[in-house]
């Protein structure tokens, strides 16, 4: 057998025969769709099912299974994954730190609400179920140099709050009824498909304003050191942790993250590629909130109990994004 066929078979036999099914909610975000790529390549296109209530691309539709599909409306996401013989969740859909901030009542729908359809919905159907966390589940009461994996947490924005209620609720699902809950905590993602309404989303108009314009107007101070991962690592560590045999788990929370870096440090990389590029800076409501978070995120346990291991570093990172950001203007 060759490696790739040696590891499906893997795949199957370690479920039960026949690779998993599964769910993307909030699939035309940030991180959607190059998941579904991903799992597409892994487990077969037609086994990964990306949702969202957007009306997708014909690029979506092309790319394989598409479909409607509400985290608020519990009946139809039963539906889902009862016609789909869904096996996995991987729940995406929430309002970012920024932009929830902005709409309070909508976040605590979305993400608290929505994470209680879906762990409620794990353990009906037996689902493993992936919530992503983040860096903003800490604050300022926290250490924030470094950021250990257990430690006080009172973030003071509403997409912190609804992150550690979604870490704790996940983890008394997992106590209570062994609801086989995963979730990881992530730093600032940086892509080339942009994301929408984070604190750290500098990280990633930097690029484009750079190369579209040769200037960016930073909305941080050039100081604000906060930790951050390329999609791929991120991506990575998702796949690599939902596969990790649950006796292998000491925690069902774990930090990752690949490097931290200062709006001053990336804009002197992308410099190298970009020498007339100027950054100005114009803190707003943003600094509060990253003033308030993990400057440095320790991993160390995910990387002794399952392995995790970064691969892009702050030049990768620059080099690629240079490269993708291009292709955009191409
Ligand atoms: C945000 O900035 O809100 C997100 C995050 C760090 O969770 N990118």
């Amino acid at each position: 057998l060759c490696n790739t066929a040696k590891s499906q078979q893997t795949i199957r036999n370690f479920s039960s025969n026949r690779p998993p099914k599964i769910l993307i909610t909030g699939g035309l975000g940030q991180l959607g769709t190059a998941c579904a790529q991903l799992l597409r390549s892994k487990y077969g296109q037609e086994n990964v099912i990306l949702s969202d209530i957007i009306k997708p691309s014909q690029q979506i539709v092309d790319e394989g299974p598409y479909v409607f599909a509400d985290i608020l409306d519990f009946k139809g996401l039963q539906k889902v994954v009862v016609t789909h013989r869904i096996d996995w969740i991987i729940h995406f859909s929430a309002l970012l730190s920024a932009i929830g901030e902005q709409n309070v009542s909508l976040a605590v729908r979305v993400n608290i609400e929505g994470m209680h359809n879906m762990i409620e919905l794990a353990k009906q159907y037996k689902l493993r179920v992936f919530v992503p966390s983040t860096i903003g589940a800490f604050g300022p009461d926290s250490p924030r140099n470094p950021t250990p994996n257990l430690t006080i947490q009172r973030p003071r924005t509403i997409y912190g709050v609804s992150k550690v209620h979604a870490e704790l609720m996940g983890e008394y699902y997992h106590h209570k009824f062994g609801t086989d809950f995963r979730c990881l905590r992530f730093p600032g993602v940086i892509s080339a498909d942009p994301p929408g309404g984070g604190t750290t989303d500098y990280a990633i108009a930097i690029f484009f304003d750079a190369l579209r314009k040769g200037s960016h107007e930073c909305y941080l101070r050039p100081d604000t050191l906060l930790p951050m991962m390329h999609i791929n690592d991120c991506l990575r560590s998702l796949i690599e942790y939902m596969t990790v045999p649950e006796e292998k788990l000491k925690r069902r929370v774990y930090n990752v993250t690949a490097m931290s870096f200062t709006p001053e440090q990336l804009a002197d990389k992308i410099a190298k590629y970009v020498p007339e590029l100027r950054v100005s800076y114009k803190p707003d409501s943003r600094q509060l909130i990253a003033d308030s978070w993990p400057q440095v995120f320790d991993d160390s346990e995910a990387r002794a109990d399952w392995g995790w291991k970064h691969e892009y570093d702050l030049d990768k990172l620059v080099e690629l994004m240079i490269k993708e950001v291009t292709k955009h203007y191409a």
